[in-house]
């Protein structure tokens, strides 16, 4: 059985009707792409002759996202924060570009209002018996190459068990724990004290897993760690490192593994001093470079809802 009704005056009406398509009324733009993307739904369903079933299937589907409050984590799994970075990174390709430290997704879990520090922050406020010192530093740069001052690094990741604060499920995880945010100086320098992150696992039980499992898909990601670098004149820089070694790095369920974004792990001592809770810690080098404004703008803030809290 297949029928054909797409392209039908009654279902064409219908699309503009269900739009409102040709009234003066609503946001233009908001109706442009509801009316591309409820065609684009209703012609799928003609010419896969989806049933009922299946449409049903997919509308309850919605609802357990909701519910779950996984939306952002499902466009993380889609591949659709990824495409988000190819068309942006395309863009920067088009308009002469290049050099920066690459992009890749900021992910659902970030949290605004870590406490800022100048240079050097100590994050790992909850112990964690399972996770080894591990200090992260770097040097923020310009397209010059030269030092960045007054540039701020934002950095958030989870602890030993995958999981962030914030949204542990476990409760576990004070405010800020493995969050935090510098202020560079005149050397442009950061660097977080923190403890060994490992890679995230998608709720077993959630929307987002469901529809991984469903096509024979896993929902974990390499242990790694994010970045926000905003500084008054440049643009602003979402990445993460990915932490050598792990498994997954290349089958990361979020597609947000770049070459160029794996930096080596290295082991030293002289932690104690430092006030890290062994004296054998592992130390990763991230150097940050940043891109210029384009026509004197910072095209790459993003807006989308984000947690935030007070420290
Ligand atoms: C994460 O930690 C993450 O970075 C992404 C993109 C998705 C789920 C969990
Ligand atoms: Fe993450």
């Amino acid at each position: 059985m297949s029928v054909n009704v797409f392209n039908t005056r009654e279902v064409q009406d219908l699309l503009k009707a269900a739009t409102n398509a040709d009234g003066n009324g609503g946001n233009t733009r908001f109706k442009q792409i509801a009316h591309r993307l409820l065609s684009d739904l209703f012609k799928a369903i003609d010419d896969l002759d989806i049933t009922p079933d299946e449409v049903w299937a997919g509308i309850n589907y919605l609802n357990k996202l909701g519910q779950d409050g996984e939306a952002t984590l499902l466009a993380a799994g889609i591949g659709l924060e990824k495409y988000l970075d190819i068309r942006m990174d395309a863009a920067d390709e088009q308009a002469g570009i290049s050099g920066g430290t690459p992009r890749t997704i900021e992910g659902p879990l970030y949290v605004a209002g870590a406490p800022l520090r100048d240079s050097v922050s100590r994050i790992d406020l909850d112990a964690d018996a399972d996770a080894g010192p591990l200090v992260i530093h770097g040097t923020v740069t310009g397209p010059d190459g030269e030092p960045v001052a007054g540039a701020v690094v934002e950095c958030w990741h989870a602890n030993s068990k995958g999981f962030y604060s914030h949204f542990d499920p476990t409760g576990a995880q004070s405010d800020f724990n493995l969050r935090g945010a510098v202020n560079t100086g005149a050397d442009g320098k950061y660097e977080f004290r923190t403890l060994m992150p490992v890679g995230y696992g998608c709720p077993p039980d959630g929307a987002t897993q469901q529809l991984l499992n469903a096509l024979d898909r896993h929902g974990d990601r390499p242990a790694h760690v994010h970045f926000f670098v905003t500084s008054g004149d440049h643009r602003k820089l979402t990445t993460q490192f990915n932490v050598e070694g792990d498994p997954l790095i290349w089958d990361d369920f979020a597609y947000a593994t770049r070459e160029e974004l794996i930096p080596p792990v290295t082991e030293k001592t002289g932690g104690v001093a430092l006030g890290l809770k062994a004296d054998v810690y592992k130390d990763i080098e991230f150097n940050l470079t940043l891109t210029p404004f384009v026509q004197g703008k910072d095209n790459q803030i993003v807006n989308r809802l984000r947690v935030a809290a007070v420290a």
